[in-house]
C-alpha cells in the first residue's frame, strides 16, 4: 500500500477531489512516509499541473499563523501555499457554493508587495520595507480531505486548503498602521462572532511575511514584486451558508461581506 503513492500520485488525487468536488481521506493514512519536504513537492506538481491549465500565480499564502488556527486543525507549524488568478473572487460577487466542497471564511490582512522579497534572512523590518499596500481580506478555504481532518504533510500538499480569496481594492500604507493593533471583526448574519488583532499572525503581520520569504527561499522561490501575500486566518474560520452574509471588518482597513 505504502509503495503506490508518487508525488504525481498524490497531485492526481487530490485536484481530482478539487474537480469532482468531492474530499477524501488523508494521503498520510495510506503514505506514512510523506514528510512535509515531500508534500510541498506534491504542492509544487500540483500548481504545476494548474499552470498548465492556463492559471497564472500572482501569490502566496501563509496558513496557520495564528492561535485560533493552530488550535482548531491540532497542527502548530505555519505552512505556505501558491495563490493563483483562478482563485480571485472579486468583492461583491457570491462564493461559487457549487464548485466547492465545504468552504469556510477566515479574516486576513493581505500584502501587496512593491519589491521582490527574497530569503534567507528575511527580518520583520526588511518584510515591510517591500511592501506596498496593506488590505483587508478574507480567504475562501476548502479542503480535499474529509471534515477538514488532516496531518501537517496532507494540507500542505493540498496547497494549505487555498480555493479563493477576496482583497479589498483599498489599500493602505502600512508604514501609517500599527497592524498588531488593528483589529477585525467577524460576523455572521449581522452577529459578531469572533475577533482578533494582527498581534494574533505571528505577533505581527510582517513577521509572517518574514517567514514566508525565508521559507519559499529553501525551495528556491522568492516572493515577486506585485504579489499578494495572505498572512493567515487571524481567527478560527466559519462555513459558508446560503443566505447567511459573513462580514470581515477592520477598524482602518475597510470591510468585506461575503454570501454563499
Ligand atoms: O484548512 C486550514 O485551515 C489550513 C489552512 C490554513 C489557513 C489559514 O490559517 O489561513
Ligand atoms: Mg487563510
Amino acid at each position: 500500500m505504502t509503495t503506490s503513492w508518487t508525488i504525481d500520485r498524490a497531485a492526481r488525487v487530490l485536484l481530482d477531489r478539487e474537480a469532482r468536488r468531492t474530499d477524501g481521506g488523508r494521503i498520510t493514512d495510506e503514505w506514512p512516509g510523506l514528510d512535509v519536504a515531500t508534500a510541498y513537492q506534491v504542492q509544487d506538481a500540483l500548481l504545476a499541473r494548474k499552470k498548465a491549465d492556463g492559471e497564472a500565480v500572482v501569490g502566496v499564502k501563509l496558513g496557520l499563523t495564528s492561535r485560533a488556527k493552530q488550535r482548531r486543525m491540532g497542527i502548530s507549524s505555519p505552512l505556505t501555499g501558491w495563490l493563483t488568478d483562478a482563485m480571485a473572487l472579486p468583492v461583491d460577487v457570491p462564493v461559487p457554493l457549487g464548485g466547492l466542497i465545504h468552504p469556510r471564511v477566515e479574516p486576513e490582512i493581505v500584502f501587496v508587495m512593491a519589491e521582490r522579497l527574497a530569503g534567507p534572512g528575511v527580518t520583520a523590518a526588511t518584510a515591510m520595507a517591500a511592501v506596498g499596500s496593506v488590505h483587508a481580506g478574507v480567504e475562501i478555504i476548502d479542503s480535499r480531505y474529509t471534515d477538514f481532518a488532516f496531518r501537517l504533510p496532507d494540507v500542505v500538499a493540498d496547497n494549505a486548503s487555498s480555493a479563493r480569496f477576496v482583497v479589498s481594492p483599498e489599500g493602505h500604507d502600512p508604514r501609517g498602521l500599527d497592524l498588531t493593533l488593528e483589529a477585525c471583526l467577524l460576523s455572521v448574519d449581522g452577529e459578531v462572532v469572533d475577533s482578533a488583532t494582527g498581534a494574533a499572525v505571528q505577533g505581527h503581520p510582517a513577521e509572517a511575511l518574514a517567514l514566508a520569504a525565508n521559507a519559499l527561499a529553501e525551495r528556491g522561490s522568492a516572493i515577486e514584486a506585485g504579489w499578494l501575500v495572505l498572512t493567515g486566518g487571524m481567527t478560527d474560520a466559519v462555513f459558508v451558508e446560503p443566505g447567511r452574509p459573513i462580514t470581515v471588518e477592520f477598524t482602518h482597513l475597510g470591510r468585506i461581506t461575503v454570501t454563499g
